[in-house]
């Protein structure tokens, strides 16, 4: 139940994985995101199977992109998602960009900018990536981001090349 006086905000999170039937991963970090009392997802793009972007000798990934009401701030969001990281098993051995079972980048928090050690919003990569735009423009097509366009026009205009739709489960796997 969402309480009144409690100030609910928008956030949006990619989530990303190449390793371990990645599609279930994906899926699991979801569950795991509905789960949290502070947050409440209100929509979630398709899967995507997308060329990885940096060291070429990697599996292809999952992503997707979940929209998100929350009360916490960016830096507790950030803690909540990298917990579901951990306990999923995401290791970080330093190969960065390298293969991984589960990635959740907080994209963008309406009207927050930052940057310090931990936190950078929006996300400095967002608007290069079409594993992020294309998903996201399945959840928020019509968001203005802080360049004054919006999520749409960015994955319409951005090189769709390596991006796909995730096959569709024929065997329960997928
Ligand atoms: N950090 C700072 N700002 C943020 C933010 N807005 N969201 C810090 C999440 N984390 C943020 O992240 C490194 C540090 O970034 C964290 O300690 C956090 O405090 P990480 O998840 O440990 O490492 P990473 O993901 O390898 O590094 P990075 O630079 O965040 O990589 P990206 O940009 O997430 O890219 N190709 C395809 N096709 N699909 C993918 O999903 N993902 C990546 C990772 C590379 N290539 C890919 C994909
Ligand atoms: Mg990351």
């Amino acid at each position: 139940m969402i309480e009144a006086g409690v100030i609910w905000t928008s956030a949006y999170v990619g989530v990303g994985a190449n390793l371990e039937a990645p599609s279930d991963q994906v899926d699991e970090a979801i569950t795991q995101l509905r789960k949290i009392d502070a947050v409440r997802v209100f929509a979630t793009s398709a899967k995507y199977r997308t060329a990885p972007v940096g060291p070429g000798d990697q599996p292809d990934y999952c992503n997707a992109v979940v929209a998100l009401v929350t009360t916490l701030e960016a830096p507790g969001l950030l803690d909540a998602l990298q917990s579901i990281e951990q306990a999923m098993g995401r290791v970080r051995d330093g190969d960065r960009w390298g293969p991984r079972v589960i990635d959740l980048d907080l994209l963008h928090v309406p009207g927050v900018a930052m940057q310090d050690d931990a936190l950078t919003l929006p996300h400095p990569r967002i608007l290069e990536r079409a594993f992020v735009l294309i998903p996201w423009a399945d959840v928020a097509p019509q968001l203005v981001l802080h360049d004054g366009r919006t999520v749409a026009w960015h994955a319409a205009s951005i090189d769709n090349t390596g991006v796909s739709d995730w096959p569709v489960a024929t065997d329960g796997n997928a």
